[in-house]
């Protein structure tokens, strides 16, 4: 174990490292295709010579991938993408191994970007992201680290969009690999994970019954539809608002209310947000809510609730339970919101089961691989990863699982491109 100093490392307390190792392990056991992956590559080292920063919630799940990324040869210098997701445990005990880690739980801004400064001090090959805070900092702080960067991933939907328009904007200095965007993160993690940890972060937070009580999800994309799902599993009345008409579609059809936020404020008793966007609740929501409406957001930025608005309202407020503060209107009312309106998965609970992040941290696994092989022949645009992946990653877990599936016969694949046969 190499032995940290403090010039390598800023964790809240390192002696919280064995039970962080626990964290890890347990992890670790549910993790089968990032585990295979390391195997497959600790001998060959694939990555030795390439020095990666990440910027990515400091999870249990996220230690996989970095001890994963450090087994295949990679130094490995790392930060959270969110003040409030840091694990200090597991911050801890990366920090023991060696892993030059800058993070711990209740950063202020400062300390948030000081963090990520200090992970490029040591001069990436290759930017690692969960909401592309890191390299915008590149981007717009450190050029001078850009021609000795062979290029970078993302990993969740607002934070391609928003590279996306970098690249069509010319501003782009690097290729990034949309992690995002492969079919083993997205309709999994996206839809699966998110479901369930948002869930678990309100029921952390509140341990209020589900059963019976309006549930409105604002946004029905892939994180959406998995709280809807969640919600509806657990008894709950779920009322979807929108502003894609398939979207609001989908949602109708699937047998969920969809109406406008200004209707769906004055029923709802558990409001979610998923949308991406900024301004989903505002002053007007807020005004109309019924005696205590719980309000929380699991989208990637805390934009979604506009809590400058509700402190405006509000004649007090007063922390009632852990990740849960109690504002109280004029008339009495009093609205609950959780987390601070930032991503309640993560902030109040421990983010997505680590079977779920097996797939979506395999993806970015392959994503520094295909980077470490080829990035220098790629654009500075969004690049997708190859399609087939999502195969060879979804196998990797129906294997594990103990689940065969059919295979076509040679006959079959012929027949599927054969446009000479009539019905
Ligand atoms: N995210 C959710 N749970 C996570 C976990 N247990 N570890 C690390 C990151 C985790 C964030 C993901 O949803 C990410 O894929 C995203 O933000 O889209």
């Amino acid at each position: 174990m190499t032995t940290a100093t403090e010039t390598t490392y800023k964790v809240a307390d390192l002696s919280l490292a064995a039970e962080g190792r626990l964290l890890i392990d347990w992890a670790e056991s549910r993790m089968p295709v990032l585990m295979s992956l390391r195997e497959k590559f600790e001998k060959t080292k694939p990555l030795a010579g390439q020095r990666i920063t990440g910027c990515l919630h400091v999870t249990k799940e996220t230690a996989v991938l970095i001890r994963t990324l450090a087994a295949a040869g990679a130094e490995v210098a790392w930060s959270g993408c969110n003040p409030l997701s840091t694990n200090d445990a597991v911050a801890a005990a990366l920090a023991e191994e060696g892993i030059k880690m800058y993070a711990w739980y209740g950063q202020d801004t400062e300390e948030f970007y000081w963090s990520i400064d200090r992970t490029l001090d040591f001069k990436p090959t290759m930017t690692l992201d969960d909401g592309a805070d890191l390299i915008f900092r590149v981007h717009f702080h450190h050029q001078n680290l850009i021609p000795g960067i062979i290029g970078g991933s993302e990993e969740t939907t607002t934070g391609v969009h928003r590279l996306r328009a970098m690249a069509d904007d010319g501003k782009l200095k690097y290729p990034v690999i949309a992690v995002n965007d492969a079919e083993t993160k997205w309709d999994f993690d996206n839809v699966y994970g998110t479901g369930q940890s948002s869930l678990d972060g309100i029921l952390r937070a509140t341990s209020v019954l589900l059963a019976g009580k309006n549930f409105v999800t604002a946004g029905y994309g892939h994180c959406g539809r998995g709280c809807a799902m969640r919600a509806k599993g657990m008894g709950a009345h779920v009322i979807a608002t929108e502003v894609r008409a398939t979207a609001a579609l989908k949602a109708t059809l699937e047998g969920i209310q969809v109406m406008t936020m200004d209707e769906a404020a004055k029923v709802g008793d558990v409001f979610i947000t998923a949308t991406g966007m900024k301004d989903i609740i505002v002053k007007h929501h807020f005004e109309s809510m019924k005696d205590g409406a719980i309000v929380c957001n699991t989208g990637h930025y805390d934009c979604e609730l506009n809590l400058a608005d509700l402190k405006e309202i509000a004649v007090s407020h007063r922390k009632i339970r852990d990740n849960c503060v109690e504002y109280t209107l004029s008339d009495g009312r009093r609205i609950y919101v959780l987390a601070e309106g930032r991503l309640v998965n993560l902030a109040a609970a421990e983010g997505h089961p680590s079977e779920v992040m097996d797939m979506s941290f395999a993806n970015q696994f392959q994503a520094m691989m295909m980077l470490a092989k080829q990035g220098s022949e790629l654009s500075s645009a969004v690049h997708e990863l190859p399609a087939e992946l999502d195969q060879e990653i979804a196998g990797i877990k129906l294997a594990s699982m103990g689940i065969d599936i059919d295979t076509l016969t040679q006959e079959q694949i012929t027949y599927a491109t054969d446009y000479s046969q009539g019905t």
